[in-house]
C-alpha cells in the first residue's frame, strides 16, 4: 500500500503541491489576519503571486496564436466549419442555462431585502451610462483597425455618455490588451463607470481563425508555416510546464495576500450571506449537476473522470481568478490528462475562454436581481427574460480577467433599469465570488472541449486516415 501511495504522490506529484499551496495559504492568511501589518506586507507576500499572473499572462498571446493558427490549419475548412459551429451552440446553451438556473435560485430564495440596503452605504450617484453603442463596440472590437497596435497599446475603454471621462484603469495591469479595472470601488467613486471592452483577444481570436483557415489552404506551399505554428505551440506548451510547477507557491502566494486583505469580512459576510450562498448554490448545481450531465448524455463519458483530469485548471482559475491566465493550464489539462485531440482544443479553448463564461452569466443575473430586490422592486416576467438575456451576452463580452463579470452586470442592470451605483454594495464579496464564477468558467470550456472533441472524432479519425493514406503512397 506505501509502494502504491508513493506511486500515486509521484505521478500527481504536481496537484498535491497545489493543493498543498491552497490549503497553506488559506491558514496562513486567516492567522496572519490576526496579527498587524501594513499594505507593504501584503504586496510584499502576494508579490510571487503577481509573477504567476504574469508569467501566465505573458503567454496568453504567444498561446493563442500558434494553438489556433497550427490547429485550424491542420483542420479542412468543413470540419473546422462544423467544430466551431458545435462549439458556439454549446456555449450558447450553456451559458443560457446558467443565467436561468441563477435566476430560478434568486428568486426562490430571494436573498435581497431592503434593510440590508440601509446598512450598506452606497453613496455614488446613479449613472445609466450603457446605450446600445455599448454592445457594438463588442462587435467593433472584433476587428480592430491595427491587430498588433491594438493587442500591445493600453485599450481605451470606452463608453457612451456625453460628460464621459476615460476610465480609471492602472496601465501596469493590462492583461493582454484587456483593460481591468484595477480598483472598481474606487473608480465607481470617482463616478467613472468603466465598460469592460476586453474583446480585442476576440479581435485576435478572429484573425487567428481567417488566417489558419486560409494557411490550411495552401496545401504544400504553406507547409513551412503551419511547420513554424505547430513547433511554436509545442515550444509555448513545454513553456507552460515549467510555470505549472510554479503555480503551486504562486497560487499560495495569491489567496494569503487576498485574505490578508479582505475588509471587515464577518460584518459583509453577514449581510450578504444569502446572496453569496444563492450564487455558490447555482454554481455548485450548474458545475456538479448540468455540466455533467450533458456532457454525459452526450459522451456516455464518465463526467467525474473528466473532472478530476481538469482539478489543476480549477485550482489555478480559484488563484488567478481570470479564465485567460488559466488558459494554458486548462489546454495542458485537457490534452495530457483527458486525452483531448490537440486540433479540438487548439481551436475551442481560445475561444471558449473568451466568451463561454457560464459562471458570469448566472452570476450576473442573480445579482442583478439581488439589487432589485434590495431596491424592493418586484421585476416583470419580461424584465426577467431580458436579465437572462443581458446577463448572458454580458458574459460573452466580458473580458476574462479579475472582476470582469463585476463590470460588465452594468450592462445587465441598465438593461432592466435598475440603479447601477448598487453594484458597490456587493463589490466586497466578489473577490471570493469571482473565483468560483472562473473556476466554473473554465469547467464549462473544458466539458465544451470534450463534447466537440466527442462530436468530431469521427471527421478526425478519418483526417487521420487520409493522411496515413498519403504518407503510404509517397
Ligand atoms: N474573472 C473572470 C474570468 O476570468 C470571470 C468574471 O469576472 O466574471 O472568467
Amino acid at each position: 500500500c506505501g509502494k502504491k501511495f508513493c506511486e500515486w504522490i509521484k505521478t500527481n506529484l504536481l496537484l498535491v503541491l497545489t493543493v498543498l499551496g491552497v490549503f497553506l495559504g488559506i491558514s496562513i492568511g486567516f492567522l496572519a489576519r490576526f496579527g498587524e501589518y501594513g499594505e507593504d506586507a501584503i504586496m510584499l507576500v502576494s508579490f510571487p503571486g503577481d509573477i504567476l499572473m504574469r508569467m501566465l499572462k505573458m503567454l496568453i498571446l504567444p498561446l493563442i496564436i500558434s494553438s489556433m493558427i497550427s490547429g485550424l490549419a491542420q483542420l479542412d475548412p468543413m470540419s473546422s466549419g462544423r467544430m466551431g459551429s458545435r462549439a458556439l451552440c454549446y456555449y450558447f446553451t450553456t451559458t443560457m442555462l446558467a443565467a436561468m438556473l441563477g435566476i430560478i435560485l434568486v428568486i426562490a430564495i430571494h436573498p435581497g431585502d431592503p434593510s440590508i440596503k440601509k446598512e450598506i452605504e452606497t453613496d455614488s450617484e446613479d449613472k445609466n451610462v450603457y446605450t446600445l453603442d455599448a454592445f457594438l463596440d463588442l462587435i467593433r472590437n472584433m476587428f480592430p483597425e491595427n491587430l498588433l497596435q491594438a493587442c500591445f497599446q493600453q485599450v481605451e475603454t470606452t463608453y457612451r455618455k456625453a460628460k464621459a471621462k476615460p476610465s480609471f484603469v492602472r496601465p501596469d495591469v493590462n492583461v493582454t490588451n484587456m483593460t481591468v479595472v484595477e480598483n472598481i470601488t474606487q473608480s465607481f467613486q470617482e463616478r467613472e463607470l468603466a465598460y469592460k471592452d476586453g474583446t480585442n483577444v476576440l479581435g485576435l481570436i478572429i484573425f487567428c481563425i481567417a488566417f489558419g483557415v486560409i494557411c490550411g489552404q495552401l496545401g504544400e506551399e504553406g507547409e513551412i508555416m503551419v511547420n513554424f505554428f505547430v513547433i511554436l505551440n509545442d515550444i509555448i506548451m513545454r513553456i507552460v510546464v515549467l510555470v505549472m510547477w510554479y503555480s503551486p507557491f504562486g497560487i499560495m502566494s495569491l489567496i494569503i495576500g487576498k485574505i490578508m486583505d479582505i475588509k471587515d469580512l464577518a460584518q459583509t459576510a453577514q449581510q450578504l450571506g444569502l446572496y453569496m450562498l444563492t450564487v455558490i448554490t447555482g454554481l455548485v448545481i450548474h458545475a456538479g449537476l448540468t455540466l455533467p450531465l450533458l456532457f454525459f448524455v452526450i459522451t456516455k463519458k464518465n463526467p467525474l473522470t473528466f473532472m478530476k483530469g481538469m482539478l489543476q485548471a480549477w485550482i489555478t482559475a480559484l488563484g488567478t481568478a481570470s479564465s485567460a491566465a488559466t488558459l494554458p493550464i486548462t489546454f495542458r489539462c485537457l490534452e495530457e490528462n483527458n486525452h483531448i485531440d490537440k486540433r479540438v482544443t487548439r481551436f475551442v479553448l481560445p475561444v471558449g475562454a473568451t466568451v463561454n463564461m457560464d459562471g458570469t452569466a448566472l452570476y450576473e443575473a442573480v445579482a442583478a436581481i439581488f439589487i432589485a430586490q434590495m431596491n424592493g422592486i418586484e421585476l416583470a416576467a419580461g424584465q426577467v427574460i431580458a436579465v437572462s438575456l443581458t446577463a448572458t451576452a454580458a458574459s460573452i463580452g466580458a473580458a476574462s480577467v479579475p472582476s470582469a463579470g463585476l463590470v460588465t452586470m452594468l450592462l445587465v442592470l441598465s438593461a432592466v433599469g435598475l440603479p447601477t451605483k448598487d453594484i458597490t454594495m456587493i463589490v466586497a464579496v466578489d473577490w471570493l465570488l469571482d473565483r468560483l464564477r472562473t473556476s466554473i468558467n473554465v469547467l464549462g470550456d473544458a466539458f465544451g472541449a470534450g463534447i466537440v472533441d466527442h462530436l468530431s472524432k469521427a471527421e478526425l479519425e478519418k483526417i487521420d486516415a487520409e493522411h496515413a493514406r498519403i504518407e503510404m503512397e509517397m
